[in-house]
């Protein structure tokens, strides 16, 4: 079947806007029409070239939602009809991460789905004949896309798709990071450094987990009134100091925050987000992505003093079983997802999406197919 997408024909260079092809999904495959995608700063992060798992021509995006237009053989707990938010982390249920309890992590489809193919080792899209990369096992930018079984949550009806497509990356990835990896106590002190959607996503996690403090940072300053408006009570512009911005943090919080937030993808702030962590016992948690090639450093005395460095990829959520239940929240008024959406747009002008983003003027955009 023919699908308006938006190309990704080579590193650095804006999305071509064109017709492609999709192919019928194929065993265990389902073929999704996405309603509403957003642009998440990962898609801009592998559209620049730094993502060692980038290709190109590829049909990125990987935070929407839509509706199961068909579903190959062998696919059972899907069904035309059925509203479906499309995961990167997937959820078979049956591998060694899925069953190991530690980790939202799943070995199913991951190795192909890095290599931009489909289980199978091939690609549905194609242009002109000519094959496309799928990306992150979800290609949200075509309004057709076909992705595992495994990697789609079953979400309610009600639900207003055009705002529930930011559970599908950003909102979730905040709010578990603080819930699942860090687990956040009541009283804590939290530091997020950078508030796009995942730091204030990070800000509303710590609400929840009834965070004393949470202390909001950011070189942009325009980001600090919806910082305020989630819930964070200090805010802090590395510009406006001249000591080191662990430094800062430390002398604010009488030798530094229980918890801390990178939310931007640079390994420079990754270790002054480790080292305003407090002797003993601070955590850092590592969720921006950084460039290939780019590695972390601090003193190994940092760790050997009691400070934790971790990591979290979607929050720590399990898609297929855990996703559904946000929505739920969000129905419910528990979650706020309205709040993070500063503009909506027609999916055809995508690029100004992403130049919004890279502006620092938007947080997320909703482009609507
Ligand atoms: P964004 O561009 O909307 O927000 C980044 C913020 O960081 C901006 O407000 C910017 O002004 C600020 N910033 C930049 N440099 C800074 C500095 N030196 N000090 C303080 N603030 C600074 O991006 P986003 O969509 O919120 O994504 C944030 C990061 O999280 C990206 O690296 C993205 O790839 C990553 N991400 C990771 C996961 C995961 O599962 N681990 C999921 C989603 C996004
Ligand atoms: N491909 C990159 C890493 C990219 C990355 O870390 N992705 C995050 C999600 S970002 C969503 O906006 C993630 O979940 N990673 C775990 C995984 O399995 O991909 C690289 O460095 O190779
Ligand atoms: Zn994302």
């Amino acid at each position: 079947m023919k699908s308006r997408a938006a190309i990704a024909l080579e590193a650095g260079k804006p999305l071509t806007l064109t017709e492609i092809d999709v192919q019928d999904p194929k065993a265990g495959e389902v073929l999704v029409r996405i309603v509403a995608t957003s642009v998440c700063h990962t898609d801009a992060y592998t559209l620049s070239g730094k993502d060692p798992e980038g290709l190109f021509p590829s049909v990125l995006g990987h935070e929407g939602a839509g509706i199961v237009e068909a579903v190959g053989p062998g696919v059972t707990s899907l069904q035309p009809g059925d509203h479906v938010i499309p995961l990167y982390t997937a959820e078979c249920g049956k591998c060694k991460f899925c069953l190991s309890g530690k980790t939202n992590l799943c070995g199913a489809v991951r190795a192909t789905q890095g290599q931009g193919l489909m289980p199978d080792g091939t690609s549905r899209f194609s242009l002109d004949g000519k094959t496309l990369h799928h990306y992150m096992g979800t290609s949200t930018f075509s309004e057709y896309t076909v992705l595992p079984e495994v990697s789609l949550a079953k979400v309610s009806k009600e639900a207003p798709l055009d705002k529930i497509c930011l559970l599908g990356c950003g909102v979730t990835t905040g709010i578990g990071a603080v819930l699942n990896t860090a687990k956040v106590e009541p009283g804590a002190t939290v530091a997020v450094f950078g508030l796009g959607a995942i730091g204030l996503a990070v800000i509303q996690g710590s609400v929840m987990a009834k965070a004393a403090r949470i202390i909001a940072i950011d070189v942009n300053p325009d980001k600090f009134e919806l910082a305020r408006q989630f819930g964070a009570t200090d805010f802090v512009n590395p510009k406006d100091y001249s000591d080191p911005i662990q430094q800062v943090i430390v002398d604010l919080t009488d030798g530094g925050v229980d918890y801390s937030f990178e939310c931007i993808g640079n390994v420079n702030v990754m270790r002054s987000a480790l080292e305003c962590c407090h002797k003993g016992w601070g955590e850092s948690i590592i969720i921006g992505v950084a460039g290939a090639g780019e590695e972390i450093a601090t003193r190994p005395f940092q760790l050997v003093t009691g400070r934790v460095w971790r990591g979290s990829a979607f929050g720590g959520v399990k898609g297929r079983s855990q996703l559904p239940g946000y929505v739920e929240q969000y129905m419910n008024g528990e979650i706020k997802i309205d709040e993070f959406i500063t503009h909506d747009m027609p999916f055809d002008k995508i690029n100004e999406a992403f130049d919004l983003l890279h502006e620092g003027k938007s947080i997320r955009t909703v482009l609507h197919f």
